[in-house]
């Protein structure tokens, strides 16, 4: 088996990923991901121990206990450029052997549960709610670089999608369905729907401060969009790349947000904080159990 060399795989000195500075020991098989780094400590704070501290740039791992359950939560910063680096190096922490630079035999695949903040797109999904996505849509381009394919069902929803947008020629979205084993788990207590994933915040979600829009219906379009029983329900800045990433690599990825603004009825959160919180305690309450 080939030897993936020094510049492709980087480990350092301590014999950690590149960019996250985690060795394999350190890392456990469910993790959370926040966009937050400051967020890291708001999830671990509810573990019963802690065993592993680490920092490197924006990404901040802990990993301790939950009852019977280890866990690592792991801060990605935001957007899925991000996510491109996150996503590749916990895969390799598991599925490449450090020691011989070659992918194992049999290979792991990781819980990874994202609990983040979010934008909805519709008046019924208030403000302090919780989303669990059946899909992440991609409106940036990173599953672009990498081999993929859609299902048949995931290629009309996508041409629907580019017609109704009126996206067409400037992008070309991508779809990847949450991990079933996961998804199954979170159905009281959240609204289930398509998360849509930006590759900014301001223009990419309609968003106007000083600058024009070149599609300056894009947020009354996502919002009316269905195909069959789908709709939009939310967007933010990395639901996609998990998914389709996590495809391609095998894991089993379900991205959770808390409602910060509702760009319907234009609220924001009177207290985002309490909705983060509630949506940890909430999700590890089931992490714990699964
Ligand atoms: C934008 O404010 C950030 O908040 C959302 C978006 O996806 C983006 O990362 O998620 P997090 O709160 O997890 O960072
Ligand atoms: N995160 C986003 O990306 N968008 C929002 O509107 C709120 C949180």
């Amino acid at each position: 088996m080939s030897q993936i060399a020094e510049s492709e795989l980087i480990i350092n000195a301590r014999g950690a990923i590149y960019h996250l500075d985690v060795t394999p020991e350190e890392l456990a098989t469910t993790i959370i991901t926040v966009g937050d780094p400051g967020r890291v400590k708001e999830v671990s704070k509810h573990f019963d121990s802690v065993e592993v501290k680490r920092e490197h740039r924006e990404f901040i791992t802990h990993t301790g206990w939950l009852g019977k359950k280890r866990i690592s939560v792991v801060s990605t910063g935001i957007g899925p450029d991000n996510i491109d680096i996150v996503l590749n190096e916990l895969d390799a922490l598991v599925n490449i052997d450090f020691a011989t630079r070659t992918i194992k035999n049999n290979l792991t695949s990781l819980q990874i549960l994202r609990f983040g903040t979010s934008g909805s797109l519709q008046q019924d999904i208030p403000v302090d709610s919780f989303v669990a996505g059946t899909h992440g849509l991609g409106i940036d381009n990173l599953l672009h670089y990498y081999r993929h394919d859609n299902n048949d069902e995931e290629k009309a929803l996508l041409q629907q999608f580019v017609a109704h947008t009126q996206l067409d020629g400037t992008f070309s979205p991508y779809i990847a369905s949450a991990g079933s084993s996961l998804l199954k788990h979170f159905v009281n207590g959240f609204h289930q729907g398509i998360t849509v994933t930006c590759p900014g915040f301001y223009g990419p979600q309609g968003r106007v401060l000083r600058l024009g829009l070149s599609n300056p219906r894009l947020i009354e379009r996502l919002t009316e969009f269905n195909y069959g029983h789908y709709r939009i329900s939310n967007f933010e800045m990395e639901t996609s790349a998990i998914y389709g990433l996590g495809r391609l690599l095998g894991h089993q990825c379900l991205s959770l947000n808390v409602i910060v603004a509702n760009r319907v009825s234009k609220q924001f959160s009177k207290d985002s904080g309490l909705g983060v919180e509630n949506l940890i305690r909430k999700g590890l309450e089931i992490v714990a159990g699964i």
